[in-house]
């Protein structure tokens, strides 16, 4: 096979990968119910000031959505933050939409997802369900109000596919 051919052949593979890809969207969109899990987690991270020091700058810590602990009488700091994973959720208009929210890390987190009127307290160890219509298409958050500026999630409303 000559070059040209060979670049073809790669092109075209990647053309089926591209619609195969695309054919699964709507497979799965089709039954129009739509189910997510979103977990309430708290990445962390530190070192000790012989490694690195501890920051001139430390992170925004006032809205409770990011924790600095100073160093320790062992120089260890560290530093977290809570958030969403994922925050961002797809769907389309029409679409009957779950979302299982999962507490993970902090004892509890009062959410709020005022475009579709929920609200409700994610609590460690516990599943909290909501379900609602996605009737609007748009960009509408899902907070944390105990957590911020870190604990934003973002519910993307697509136009319904024709
Ligand atoms: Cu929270």
């Amino acid at each position: 096979m000559g070059n040209a051919s060979k670049a073809r052949a790669r092109c075209s593979a990647a053309i089926v990968i591209a619609c195969a890809a695309v054919a699964g969207m709507s497979g799965s969109a089709e039954a129009g119910k739509r189910t997510f899990t979103i977990l309430a987690i708290e990445p962390k991270g530190g070192a000790t000031i012989d490694k690195e020091p501890f920051p001139a700058q430390p992170l925004p810590t006032a809205g409770g959505g990011y924790v600095v602990r100073q160093p320790d009488q062992n120089g260890r700091w560290e530093v977290s933050s809570y958030v969403w994973q994922p925050s961002q959720i797809v769907v389309e208009e029409g679409d009957e939409v779950t979302l299982e929210f999962a507490g993970i890390n902090g004892k509890e987190h009062p959410t709020t997802i005022s475009a579709f009127g929920q609200t409700f307290t994610v609590k460690r160890g516990a599943l909290t369900r909501v379900t609602f219509l996605a009737d609007n298409i748009g960009i509408f958050g899902f907070v944390c109000s105990a957590h911020q500026p870190s604990m934003n999630g973002e519910l993307i409303v697509l136009p319904k596919r024709k």
